[in-house]
């Protein structure tokens, strides 16, 4: 986020497009919902009715995967009626005229066509957003999960940079980031792409600089990314090394990973519970779970904050940190971390954007409801950054990129006539590892399910809470199906949450050519009715499953 989460209360303008906040996010949701209540306007721009919709002055309910179009389109207003801020592109900015010649070609009105939103509508939010002070973006995964997602962000910092939204408080670009600690994780380098710090590893200078502080030597190319990786577990990939991550359930088009998992020689998975990637291991390393552990967490408003082990883990688990020190000398490093603090310190060392801060100084800072730090924090005196920025762009200059409409790779056609999009909800978490092994969570739902409109449904012989068959070119699965009007005609929308019901045996694989992030959000899918003596076994009644389930 270039904003942090307490500057939402405050905007005025708010565009949510391709995040489903109050089920994936429900703490940033009530910070919106304040800023709504004190009369802030609010457009949601999602293909599905989510909750934010019901809040929202206009809820823009375009077709999955055209996402270009709307955004091209509000730029084209933009432009056309003299709301780009000139003066901040001509100081702060490059690469402009290449975007205000593309999008002359993105006419509400064509828009309107491919996207089913009025260009009335168009008109409406480009202008409003164009000219209130304070108007934040907020994004997430159906900005991403495509494979023209990169265009998707780029079209979105259009927007933000000729408006010049941007180093002031309430309004900017802000990607609400998934997991817990995933921010943490980047920023200590655990990508292909980046040492710690998001400094480059094929930038001579810093690889060199960190061959000098570890002692050792290591590649300057940057690596595979996942999802290209998933696809050479088995051929030139031939260990794999899972650190939390259940991957054949959330990677997309998994039985194919599965056959690569299969023909791998060596697996060792290292997670807190016994999840399903552990059917194809040769060792499992039990680790322990946040609240069993020391050390910091970074989230999205990038701010370092301390937790705190408040039980001990059970059984053989233990800490990850100290799995993997103990690995690493095993294999002939030698390593003498003493403590997570000690760690931090090494990453604040070499990585200038954390060097302010370290377990002794967050420990000393605990002063609610401000706790933590948020990097940049170069020095130890360095307050930390609320929102970024502020002194101009860190990069020099905003660099404006045109990008023109790419269609999903994969849409509905007479074999598959629907359209299916995956995602989560409020009660379960991801691979649900965690959130099905609590009985309040398993009760609110226990089983997978297919929303589908009931036009669709009865178009296929199929009522409301019927057993179903989806299948895509991938694969099929077996789900209960629900009628629903929070889907569009010819959508249809589960979530990845089921291990008996995979979502994931279904998608596509396909990425963006830039980060290689598969298309989760648009797939062909096609729906029968399942007949009794059909079911398949193991499928109902979804309830607790591991090798931890209560009596
Ligand atoms: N309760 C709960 N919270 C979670 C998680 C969880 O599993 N459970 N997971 C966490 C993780 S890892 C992440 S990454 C985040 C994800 O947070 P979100 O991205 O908000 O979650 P999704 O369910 O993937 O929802 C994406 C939204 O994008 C919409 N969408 C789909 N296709 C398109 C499209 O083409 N265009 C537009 N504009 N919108 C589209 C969907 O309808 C949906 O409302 O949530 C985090 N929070
Ligand atoms: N169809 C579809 N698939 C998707 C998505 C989608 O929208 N649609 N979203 C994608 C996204 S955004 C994400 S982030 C992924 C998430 O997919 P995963 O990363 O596979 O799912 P998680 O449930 O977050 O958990 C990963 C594992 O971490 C373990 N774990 C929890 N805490 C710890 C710990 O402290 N240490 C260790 N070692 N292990 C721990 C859990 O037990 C679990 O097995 O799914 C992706 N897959
Ligand atoms: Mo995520």
């Amino acid at each position: 986020m270039t904003n942090s989460i307490g500057e939402i209360r405050n905007a005025d303008f708010l565009f949510v497009i391709g995040s489903n906040t109050s089920e994936a996010h429900p703490i940033i949701a009530m910070e919106m919902k304040r800023a709504v209540r004190r009369g802030a306007t609010m457009v949601v721009a999602d293909p599905r009715k989510i909750w934010m919709s019901t809040i929202a002055e206009k809820h823009l309910q375009l077709k999955p995967g055209c996402d270009v179009w709307l955004l091209n389109a509000m730029a084209h207003v933009i432009c056309e009626e003299g709301l780009v801020d000139e003066a901040f592109v001509a100081e702060n900015t490059e690469g402009f005229e290449a975007v205000r010649e593309t999008v002359k070609r993105y006419s509400p009105e064509a828009a309107e066509e491919h996207t089913g939103i009025s260009a009335e509508d168009i008109r409406w939010v480009a202008r409003k957003y164009a000219t209130t002070e304070k108007a934040g973006i907020y994004y997430t995964l159906g900005i991403t999960e495509h494979t023209h997602g990169t265009d998707n962000v780029y079209a979105l910092a259009n927007l933000v940079l000729m408006t010049g939204h941007l180093g002031k408080p309430s309004s900017g670009m802000n990607p609400l980031r998934g997991q817990n600690n995933v921010q943490g994780a980047n920023d200590a380098g655990a990508t292909p792409i980046f040492l710690p710090g998001y400094q480059r590893v094929d930038d001579p200078e810093a690889h060199a600089r960190y061959e000098e502080a570890w002692g050792t030597t290591f590649p300057s190319e940057p690596g595979l990314n996942l999802n290209v990786m998933m696809k050479e577990v088995g051929k030139s990939i031939k260990g794999l090394f899972v650190m939390g991550e259940d991957v054949v359930l959330s990677e997309p088009n998994c039985m194919e990973l599965e056959k690569g998992m299969n023909a791998a020689e060596f697996v060792v998975v290292q997670d807190a519970f016994f999840n399903e990637t552990c059917r194809f291991a040769d060792v499992v390393f039990p680790a322990s779970v946040f609240a069993e552990k020391e050390g910091v967490f970074t989230n999205s408003e990038r701010r370092v904050q301390r937790v705190r082990k408040a039980v001990e883990p059970p059984g053989e688990a233990r800490e990850d940190w100290r799995i993997l020190i103990d690995l690493a000398n095993a294999s002939g490093a030698d390593w003498s971390f003493d403590s997570p603090a000690e760690v931090y310190d090494e990453l604040a060392r070499d990585a200038d954007k954390f060097s302010g801060i370290s377990h002794a100084r967050l420990d000393a800072t605990v002063e609610l409801p401000k706790t933590g730090l948020q990097w940049p924090c170069p020095s130890p005196e360095h307050p930390g950054t609320t929102f970024l920025h502020e002194e101009g762009i860190l990069r020099g200059k905003g660099l404006f990129q045109a990008v023109d409409y790419r269609p999903p790779a994969e849409l509905p056609d007479e074999d598959y006539g629907l359209l299916l999009s995956t995602g989560r909800t409020l009660y379960h978490y991801n691979c649900a590892t965690q959130t099905r092994r609590e009985s309040g969570l398993d009760a609110k739902q226990s089983e997978a399910w297919v929303e589908m409109h009931p036009r669709d449904a009865k178009k296929r012989g199929i009522e409301d809470r019927d057993l179903v068959e989806i299948s895509t070119r991938r694969g099929s699965i077996q789900v209960r199906a629900l009628y629903s009007r929070q889907v569009q005609p010819r959508c249809i929308w589960m979530p990845l949450h089921f291990f008996e019901a995979r979502a994931n045996v279904i998608t596509n694989d396909a990425g963006d050519p830039v980060t290689d992030t598969a298309e989760y959000k648009v797939c062909a899918a096609e729906v029968r009715k399942v007949e009794e003596g059909e079911v398949r076994e193991g499928l109902f009644p979804g309830t607790f499953y591991g090798v931890d389930a209560p009596a």
